[in-house]
């Protein structure tokens, strides 16, 4: 593993302030003015290009992976702090940057070209100075136990966060409540999903901490919102073979006095794999204490019929992949009729998730479906954006 790396950067200068453009003779001083300010930035080993009047290309050579990056990022937005006076008026300026790791050695920059543009148009939209670029491969962990080891921090740190992905009456449309997503901003300024870690959080444990402070936070939450609303936290299937989520569970309504009604656990099919009577112990034992239990991702796995008898759970949540066609394949269709008769014909709410547009919604409704969700209401939001469009 080579301990540095060359990293292309795109860095523009934007010419929007003030609502409109600097006329022109500005926007030519303007143009040196920022390539003399990007030579007090880059290094004599790093090579740059205008690409146009407002764009350069820089090639940042030997960038060591211990946060190089980021100080040469923080030490552009310096540069660019200050106005610059022209006749006696000051332009203020303002850059954005976007940055990728060259992997092909020197060679082929196109990739990074493009990964660098991507990243600029995500600083740029979240107004952001600077953004990199990752995936998989280029950036983010070399291997699992440096993840682990990642995680822990981010838990430390409090760069994990929970996104909330409205819960919806399928007659009224009306807000029920959330299903709590976890999200980590790392120090780079990057929000990574949980596709990412928490296969590998669920094989080294260090998903139990991270499930504790998600049902911690989302209890914390209920709290603060009207008490019509619930909030559903995933937890992995092994964290019920243990009897410590029972008292983080009871502890966090305790300490924040909220109705257990109003906390809802996801889990999926895969409980009844291994183990069933301790997890069917358990799932009790949280439903005794008044805590709301739904099937999640229903359908993808075992799924079998003898659930509908043996579990003790209140909701099923029919998986994605079904909702998504449904208008488009009989048979998907037919999948979502069957779970939501049958489901309810053992009084188990359905939850439809993955509902993308009014049409799949609409229908739902007729079928008789009890909770939506889906891109069609929200994303998954940030909290405050949450509060902001349900004005809670
Ligand atoms: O938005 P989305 O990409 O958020 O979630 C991807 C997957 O990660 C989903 O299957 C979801 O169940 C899982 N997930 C999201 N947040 C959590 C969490 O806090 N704990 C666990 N165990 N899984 C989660
Ligand atoms: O816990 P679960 O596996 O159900 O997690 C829900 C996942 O589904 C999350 O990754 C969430 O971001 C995603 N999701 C939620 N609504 C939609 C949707 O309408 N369409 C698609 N494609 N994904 C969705
Ligand atoms: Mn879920």
């Amino acid at each position: 593993m080579n301990a540095s790396r060359s990293v292309l950067g795109l860095v523009e200068l934007s010419d929007s302030r003030n609502g409109g453009g600097y006329n022109s003779g500005a926007s030519n001083v303007l143009r040196d003015v920022f390539q003399d300010r990007l030579r007090g930035w880059v290094r004599a080993k790093d090579q740059w290009r205008l690409l146009n009047n407002n764009r350069v290309c820089v090639i940042l050579k030997d960038m060591t992976r211990g946060g190089e990056l980021e100080l040469a990022a923080a030490k552009l937005g310096r540069i660019f702090d200050e106005p610059h006076f022209h006749m006696g008026r000051a332009l203020p300026l303002s850059v954005n940057a976007g940055f990728a790791e060259i992997k092909d050695c020197g060679r082929d920059i196109s990739e990074a070209m493009e990964q660098a543009t991507l990243a600029l148009t995500q600083a740029k939209k979240s107004r952001r100075l600077f953004d990199v670029y990752s995936d998989d491969c280029t950036k983010g962990p070399r291997d699992e136990r440096e993840l682990i080891s990642q995680l822990e921090r981010a838990l430390e740190m409090g760069e994990l966060q929970l996104y909330y992905q409205p819960k919806v009456h399928a007659g009224y449309q009306s807000l029920l409540g959330a299903e709590a997503l976890m999200r980590w901003h790392t120090p780079e300024k990057q929000v990574i999903t949980p596709d990412r870690f928490i296969d590998v959080a669920e094989r080294y444990d260090v998903i139990r901490p991270m499930t504790w402070w998600a049902i911690k936070t989302a209890v914390a939450r209920l709290a603060r919102w009207p008490t019509e609303l619930s909030i559903a936290v995933n937890v992995s299937p092994k964290l019920l073979l243990e009897n410590e989520i029972l008292s983080v569970v009871q502890d966090a309504l305790d300490i924040h006095g909220v109705a257990p009604k109003r906390l809802n656990l996801e889990v999926t099919e895969s409980i009844m794999v291994d183990n069933q009577d301790t997890m069917l112990g358990q799932l009790a034992r949280l439903r005794e204490m008044g805590t709301r239990i739904s099937i999640d991702d229903f359908g993808t796995g075992f799924s079998s019929l003898a659930y509908f008898r043996d579990l003790p759970v209140d909701e099923i949540k029919i998986d994605k992949s079904f909702v998504m066609h449904m208008l488009k394949s009989e048979k998907d269709l037919a999948i979502v009729k069957a779970v939501i008769n049958l489901a309810h014909n053992f009084s188990l709410k359905v939850v439809a998730e993955g509902v993308e547009d009014q049409h799949i919604a609409s229908a739902l409704s007729e079928l008789g479906c009890d909770v939506l969700q889906g891109y069609f209401f929200d994303k998954p939001l940030p909290v405050e954006q949450f509060n902001q469009n349900y004005r809670l």
